[in-house]
């Protein structure tokens, strides 16, 4: 039995050292509520450092980055304040291990999710929604996990930023998204691609809320999961990320000698 505080610290020493973690061999495999166990106490101990929970993220909800991972269940992780970053900022690589970008849908709450909404009752607690880029960076070795190492991960959260906020009943059920990498366009997709529309992924961040004991509350942010497959960020990068009548969001990956890192 993997003892739950001390995989936690593993995983939160490898984030905070920028160093990879080999994932726990086959025949040790977590069961999904070990799992969101050991997430919990991760993130417990982010917020004992005096971060802020706000919100959630949700992953595994394209075929797109199903089939990259090679996992095939929805999965839920918890974001906090020092995730956050601004538009058109410069990220820190130095910080990260392998990081990864990929294109998002944000719905910012105005109200806790019901514990099994359906998509209608889910957009009722929405305020607002945004085009959002998450940065993830597992925690182990190559970026291979299983089902229960990447929920013990906290869903490999790193970082995300959001673009402008619009009207919640602003259509979000096929919006075309595109991403760049230094003007050379790399992944294309549609929000469609977010298990059927983005409200259905809301529904399920509701529904595996509820299942794990998460609260979810007004204010709090609410990542979709990508429509697309990650990508690695590189030293000096440039990544462009359109999202139709959404808007656009800019943001740089840190070269090594550059003076904002
Ligand atoms: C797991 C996190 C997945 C998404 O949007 O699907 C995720 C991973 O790919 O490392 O954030
Ligand atoms: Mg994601």
């Amino acid at each position: 039995m993997t003892d739950p505080d001390a995989r936690a610290e593993i995983l939160d020493l490898a984030a905070l050292e920028a160093r990879p973690v080999p994932q726990l061999p086959p025949g040790e495999s977590l069961s999904v509520e070990a799992a969101y166990a050991i997430q919990a106490r991760l993130v417990a101990r982010r917020l004992a450092r005096g971060e802020r929970p706000v919100g959630l993220k949700l992953g595994l909800t394209s075929e797109a980055k199903m089939k990259q991972v090679g996992v095939t269940e929805v999965i839920l992780g918890r974001l906090t304040d020092a995730m956050q970053h601004p538009e058109g900022v410069s990220i820190d690589l130095g910080a990260l291990i392998h990081p990864r970008v990929e294109p998002e849908i944000a719905f910012l709450l105005r109200c806790p999710l019901p514990p099994d909404p359906t998509p209608e009752q889910a957009l009722d607690c929405v305020e607002a929604v945004a085009p959002a880029l998450e940065i993830i960076d597992s925690r182990y070795e190559g970026f291979r996990f299983d089902l229960g190492d990447v929920i013990a991960d906290n869903a490999s959260s790193a970082g995300f930023v959001l673009g402008h906020w619009h009207r919640p009943d602003t259509d979000i059920g096929n919006v075309p998204i595109s991403l760049s990498l230094s003007g050379a366009p790399c992944e294309t997709g549609t929000s469609a691609a977010i298990l059927g529309h983005p409200l259905n992924a809301l529904a399920a961040a509701g529904r595996i809320a509820a299942s794990r004991g998460i609260a979810t509350a007004a204010g709090d942010v609410v990542l979709a999961g990508a429509a697309t497959a990650a990508v690695p960020l590189s030293p000096g990068a440039r990544v462009g990320a359109e999202f139709g009548p959404l808007g656009r969001i800019e943001i740089r990956a840190g070269a090594p000698e550059d003076p904002e890192n």
